[in-house]
């Protein structure tokens, strides 16, 4: 594996062993804290070493997964169909103030009922893989651990119809939705939550063991502790930091004790966890020990207890860019043997790549490059390589996937027309391909999002879909950009340059061939 050219101020295994200060855990805390979530502000764009695509097509391996990703409570809709009972969310959502537009996940993009026409979507598009959630509430709707039948079979009869069309499921146990009467329990604050969900998991490996699936334990465990439980933003609108550690601590434990029932079980398929991660660039190379914290906050926090078995010492306490727990406290929440259980192996790393942020010696998060309409996402296709890479040499012999990849309209509005997510795409597959041909293990990729959806405490005011959807007619409209990705895939390759002559016209053997 060459060194990774681009950029060179970024965050690696290596950095971390020369900054100054880096290890180092401040005894005081920060306990309790409210804070807004970062906002970036614009400085200096890291000088990116200059790279070319080739002017022919870039090829995919044989084998490469194409899929597109949902989750259970931002497309189902049907919220209190077949005994479900009320999520974190449906709580969050009923409280005045927190969703932008003042609406709930219903009917999102009606998905409970319309699946076999999203199958046939799917389909048409040439996707070789569907990433969807189960949602908790509907196998376990109440506090007696009963499983519900009726949830179980409705997921039986999604996974029919994918498989009836040649679509392999990969499917996340956990995103977000927490059932409310978990956390009327104590939610991830509380240890036991972990046991509850290795239940639930236990009843879906039983359920869906014959079915050959990539599954995921967690979504994104970073994005629900910090924004759900220090900033408030997210549900269950909890805002300590103290509090997000424990859930930082006890998801991961969740995840490893999933990781040895999916073992037991015998289930077909393989397992794996998806993580949110975030190339992170010092904006003063020389002084890079804030940036090198964030690093620890944002990614080494999640990858190292999973993948390595450890938990870096950097990434809670005082110091600026750290998370401001109590670093003696987060210490203490960690049983014997619970690191062992947490780093149970993994068939693969499943990554979730949005973008890159910069931060200042004084640790703050700046602006390094162009942001999409959701303000936290800074855009830089060149920041993927760098994250492949970066893994491929901190973390090696783990196959990866991208599992969500995308950005959101620019206007709230229906439209079919998305030239900026087309180029997203585009230059995002070349990075990619430039990492595999680079070494990188990299196996699938996963669009985010086949369907515009209920985008959290945006709620319908983004629309991250390849595919429109009118939330009042349930009309399906699939966009430019997913016509693009149909050609990507039928042709397994990437096009060299601005595309738009090139949709629709491409010849898949001439190109593949
Ligand atoms: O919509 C979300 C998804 O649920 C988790 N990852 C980020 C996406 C875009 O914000």
């Amino acid at each position: 594996m060459p060194d990774t050219p681009f950029p060179r101020a970024v965050i690696t295994r290596r950095t971390l062993l020369t900054a100054a200060g880096a290890g180092a855990v401040a005894a005081a805390l920060a306990a309790c804290t409210a804070d807004a979530p970062p906002v970036p502000t614009p400085t200096a764009a890291p000088s990116p070493t200059p790279w070319s695509p080739p002017s022919e097509p870039m090829r995919f391996p044989t084998g490469f997964t194409w899929g597109a990703a949902t989750s259970a409570f931002q497309v189902e809709g049907s919220l209190a169909a077949d005994g479900r009972t009320p999520s974190v969310w449906d709580t969050f959502a009923a409280r005045a103030g927190t969703i932008r537009d003042g609406s709930t996940g219903e009917p999102a993009a009606d998905q409970y009922r319309r699946y076999e026409e999203d199958a046939d979507l799917m389909a048409s598009l040439g996707l070789g893989a569907y990433r969807f959630s189960i949602s908790w509430s509907r196998v376990v709707p109440t506090s007696t651990g009963t499983i519900d039948s009726r949830g179980v079979d409705h997921y039986r009869r999604v996974i029919d119809a994918l498989a009836g069309r040649g679509i392999r499921p990969a499917i996340t146990l956990f995103h977000w939705d927490l059932p409310q009467w978990v956390q009327d329990a104590g939610g991830w604050i509380r240890r036991e939550t972990a046991d509850l969900f290795a239940e639930y998991a236990t009843a879906c490996f039983e359920a869906f063991g014959d079915v050959d699936a990539d599954w995921m334990t967690l979504n994104e465990p970073k994005t629900h502790a910090y924004v759900g439980h220090w900033y408030g933003a997210h549900a269950p609108g909890l805002r300590s930091s103290d509090v997000a550690a424990a859930a930082v601590h006890h998801q991961l434990l969740a995840h490893g004790r999933a990781v040895e029932r999916f073992r037991l079980s015998g289930a077909a398929g393989r397992i794996g966890i998806a993580l949110n991660l975030i190339p992170v660039y010092p904006t003063d190379p020389a002084q890079p020990e804030a940036a090198v914290r964030v690093d620890a906050r944002e990614n080494r926090l999640f990858l190292d207890p999973v993948l390595l078995g450890t938990y870096p010492d950097d990434a809670v306490g005082g110091e600026a860019g750290q998370l401001p727990a109590d670093p003696v406290t987060f210490t203490g929440l960690q049983k014997s043997g619970d690191l062992e259980t947490i780093a149970a192996p993994l068939d693969f790393l499943a990554v979730q790549y949005y973008g890159v942020t910069g931060v200042n010696p004084g640790g703050r998060e700046t602006q390094v490059a162009p942001t999409s309409a959701a303000p936290w996402q800074q855009v830089l296709p060149e920041g993927l390589y760098d994250l492949l890479t970066r893994l491929a040499a901190d973390y090696p012999a783990i196959p990866l996937l991208i599992t969500e990849n995308g950005i959101p309209d620019r206007s709230p509005a229906v439209t079919v027309d998305d030239p900026e997510r087309l180029e997203f795409f585009r230059t995002h597959f070349q990075q990619a391909a430039r990492a595999i041909s680079d070494g990188v293990p990299l196996e699938g990729y996963y669009a985010w999002s086949l369907l515009d959806n209920f985008e959290w405490a945006e709620g319908y005011t983004q629309r991250w879909g390849i595919v429109a959807v009118d939330f009042e007619t349930q009309e399906r409209m699939p966009k430019r950009s997913a016509g693009f990705y149909a050609d990507v895939i039928a042709a397994n390759a990437v096009p060299p340059a601005k595309h738009t002559s090139w949709i629709g016209s491409i010849n898949p053997r001439a190109v593949a061939g």
